[in-house]
């Protein structure tokens, strides 16, 4: 219970500030930036790793990279950061992201406002006060009218539970939580669970290190060349006054990375003219096949299926053995609907002689045991165990914080049904908590520095409108909620993507509600909603003075 100067009774005194962001990737530095720095608030960062970068801290794992060029993969708020920083590579590994949000803290001497290596056990909305109490693991207590959750889409890893995980003799790795020391497969016999991206990107390197790589595959995934280069200043986009022309074409593409020569339909197209155009787009790399071909690709089944189809003929050609060409080619769910993957190397990887391919859908994985891993099928002895399987989305980091909203409620039992919420920034019943990048924002399927960003902004302006107008609190109101909802299930349903059991929808965590998180008519329309809600004095929020 707290009391009125912000101490709670029985435990030490909290330290008072106007806002709190939990979390110091892409989203929480920049937050910090606005609200510290334009807005003059105290605010605080508070990160559970000991450095900042997120995403990037955390997922080291070799062949780590980013598949959104990194001219775009980038902030875009000040051009002096853009012409301080030059990119090496198209697109740039996890080292370079790393060391470019590091020079961002430093840049803008963010650290001095991070406690690092401390994590939100505890978020907890005092009515009396219109605050929220925030607890750390360390023992911490701060008081804040604000908090801001950038906690992130993907930061909350999952390991599914197989039994006998724990007999394990050898060293089992997520992904996601990878060593910063790295790790030395020379000479060992490895599996990897998984081939979603991650794996995918990670693959070639275990091969080239590991006497033997195991890989257990459940499900064929649909992946194209990323075409990786140094960066060639001579294809633009981030040289002095390149900025504004950069940022309009990508917030007029619909994933925030231009493609200005998408077609806008490939219906009625002859079959010769749409392979030469996958051809085309096949050689661009990155997401040109998924986001620049046709703008109907996610909307038509017998387009998409000509697109699978040129897919699967590449796989064919790539791997020698034509049954692990087989196993490798994805069937019955359309392309693109599960999040795009690109690959350097990874089905040539199949070639060598010491990869192998499992089939963990035909024989199911048993137990891990002391000595490695047995399926229905056989057994697979193995040094080391890596887990490439994912995260639970949106919701796991959110949920791990433990935040109590009005009348004590916890934010898993409000959202006992799945989660639901206002442009995916505002809960109904937890007032002047913010979340960036939450579900129902366009989030993981547009550009994430550039949403971040958009969220950000919009936070900040809306926090400036609230100390201005000298009100108490700001949080969406139930038939704002119920709106939003439809409407981001009118357009999801609108396309082929409810349609593939992915975690956009919470599919690949057991039990998990099954509502598709991302709202997808794009960014640039998403921001007009935005923008017309504040013009039209925060429709759909619930403000109360004072
Ligand atoms: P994150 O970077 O996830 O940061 C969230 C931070 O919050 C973490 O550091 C975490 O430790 C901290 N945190 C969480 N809970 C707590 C707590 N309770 N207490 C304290 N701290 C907490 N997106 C793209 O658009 N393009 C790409 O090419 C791309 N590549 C990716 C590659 C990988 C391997 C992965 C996993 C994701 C990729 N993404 C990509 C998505 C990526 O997550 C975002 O682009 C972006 O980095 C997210 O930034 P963020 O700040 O929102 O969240
Ligand atoms: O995770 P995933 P990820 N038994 O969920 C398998 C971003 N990212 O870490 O498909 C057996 O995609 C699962 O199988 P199935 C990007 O947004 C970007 O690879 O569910 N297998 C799948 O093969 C991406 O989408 C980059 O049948 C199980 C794999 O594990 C997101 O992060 C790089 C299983 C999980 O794939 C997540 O990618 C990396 C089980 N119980 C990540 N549970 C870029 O390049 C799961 N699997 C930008």
């Amino acid at each position: 219970m707290s009391s009125e100067n912000g101490q709670t009774a029985g435990r030490g005194a909290a330290d008072h500030v106007d806002a709190v962001i939990v979390g110091a990737g892409f989203a929480g530095l920049y937050m910090l930036h606005r609200l510290r720095d334009k807005l003059g608030l105290k605010a605080e960062v508070i990160e559970a790793a000991t450095g900042v970068g997120g995403t990037w801290f955390w997922n080291r794992y070799p062949g780590a990279r980013c598949d959104i060029q990194s001219v775009h993969y980038s902030y875009a708020f000040s051009e002096e950061l853009q012409q301080e920083w030059t990119w090496s590579e198209k697109y740039a590994a996890q080292p370079e992201i790393l060391s470019y949000l590091n020079f961002v803290a430093d840049r803008f001497d963010l650290r001095r406002s991070i406690s690092l290596g401390t994590r939100v056990t505890a978020a907890t909305f005092d009515e009396a006060s219109n605050s929220w109490d925030v607890e750390t693991d360390r023992g911490r207590r701060l008081r804040a009218r604000y908090v801001i959750s950038a906690v992130g889409c993907l930061s909350a890893g999952h390991v599914p539970s197989f039994p006998g995980v724990e007999a394990f003799a050898g060293k089992t790795y997520h992904t996601g939580r990878w060593p910063v020391e790295g790790v030395d497969f020379t000479g060992q016999r490895v599996g990897i669970i998984g081939t979603g991206s991650t794996a995918i990107q990670t693959i070639p390197f275990i091969a080239q290190q590991a006497s033997h790589l195991t890989v257990f595959q459940r499900s064929a995934t649909y992946a194209t060349p990323l075409g990786n280069t140094p960066s060639d200043p001579a294809e633009g986009g981030d040289g002095p006054g390149e900025a504004a022309t950069r940022l309009a074409m990508e917030w007029e593409s619909w994933a925030g990375v231009p493609f200005p020569r998408i077609r806008p339909s490939g219906k009625g197209v002859s079959a010769e003219e749409r392979t030469a155009w996958f051809e085309e787009c096949w050689a661009q790399g990155g997401f040109a096949l998924w986001g620049g071909s046709y703008a109907d690709l996610l909307f038509d089944p017998e387009l998409n299926e000509a697109a699978a189809e040129f897919i699967r003929a590449k796989i064919k050609q790539k791997v020698r053995d034509p049954a692990v060409a087989e196993l490798l080619t994805p069937r019955g769910i359309p392309y693109g609907t599960k999040r795009p993957v690109c690959e350097t190397g990874f089905y040539e990887t199949f070639n060598r002689d010491n990869v192998t391919l499992v089939d963990i859908k035909a024989a199911p994985i048993v137990e891990i045991t002391a000595t490695g891993l047995r399926t229905a099928a056989a057994t697979h002895e193995l040094d080391s165990l890596i887990f490439a399987t994912g995260f639970d989305a949106f919701t796991g980091a959110l949920f791990a914080m433990n935040i109590r909203g009005r009348g004590g409620k916890r934010l898993q039992d409000h959202w006992g049904e799945g989660p639901r919420n206002y442009l995916g920034l505002s809960i109904h019943g937890f007032p002047n908590l913010f979340t960036i990048t939450g579900p129902f924002s366009p989030s993981v399927l547009f550009n994430m520095p550039r949403g971040i960003e958009q969220h950000c902004d919009w936070i900040a302006d809306s926090i400036a409108a609230m100390e201005r107008q000298n009100l108490a609190s700001m949080e969406a109101t139930a038939e704002a909620e119920a709106a939003w909802m439809a409407e981001v299930k009118a357009i999801a349903d609108m396309t082929l993507f409810p349609t593939t059991d992915s975690w956009y929808l919470g599919a690949n965590i057991p039990g998990k509600p099954r509502v598709f998180m991302v709202f997808l008519a794009g960014g640039k329309r998403y921001k007009e909603i935005c923008d017309e809600v504040v013009a039209d004095n925060y429709r759909g929020f619930a403000l109360s003075p004072a």
